[in-house]
């Protein structure tokens, strides 16, 4: 398997206003689980969450189609992608997104920080000998968090990392304050996409 895990971007701050801006005028929902599985033909972990969500319109879909997004989720997917989701997450300092991976569509996740403080993204790959069983273990033992993750830093809003979410296991801890971010999903060009 490829073994680049992720690529870190920065976009400019006028992107970012523009994103913000419309995140203002969305409605939120707050989305709670507290289901923990693994979906066998997918071997897709899921863990318990508590956020709030909304689906991203004109400007999410525009920044999804910027070339610098598109070649970089095209080379860490080596294959060409087509844009499939936009969604503004909002976590507050009671908020979690426990160890899970992308739906099938969302094979790379761009995941920006839009608004809030200096924050990370926590990559739990797979180890050679463990088995997505061993993982979700790890996951019910942590309530849904794991240690012993790979930390990419998102320093300031603008900040994005671009990764393989549907084979990169993924989670985000209850941040000390509230955070904004923005996921962009992409997944392989199909016959019927092109
Ligand atoms: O907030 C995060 O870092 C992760 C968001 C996420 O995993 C997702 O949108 O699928
Ligand atoms: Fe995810």
């Amino acid at each position: 398997m490829d073994c680049t895990q992720h690529e870190t971007i920065q976009l400019s701050s006028e992107a970012i206003a523009l994103l913000r801006s419309e995140a203002e005028s969305l409605q939120f929902v707050h989305a709670q689980s507290e289901n923990f599985g693994i979906k066998p033909a997918e071997a897709r972990i899921t863990s318990p969450f508590n956020m709030a969500t909304a689906r991203g319109t004109n400007y999410c879909v525009e920044l999804a189609n910027d070339t610098l997004l598109v070649e970089t989720a095209q080379r860490l997917l080596e294959r060409p992608v087509v844009f499939s989701a936009c969604n503004y997450i909002l976590y507050d300092s009671g908020s979690f997104l426990g160890l899970h991976t992308d739906r099938p569509g969302c094979e790379i996740n761009a995941l920006i920080l839009l608004a809030g403080e200096s924050s990370v993204v926590e990559l739990r790959p797979l180890k050679p000998e463990e088995s997505v069983h061993d993982l979700l273990r790890l996951s019910r033992l942590g309530r849904g968090l794991v240690d012993d993750t790979d930390v990419v830093p998102l320093p300031e809003p603008g900040a994005a990392v671009v990764f393989h979410a549907t084979e990169i296991p993924h989670q985000r801890r209850p941040p000390s304050g509230p955070l904004l971010l923005l996921s962009i999903c992409y997944g392989p060009e199909t016959a019927s996409s092109r």
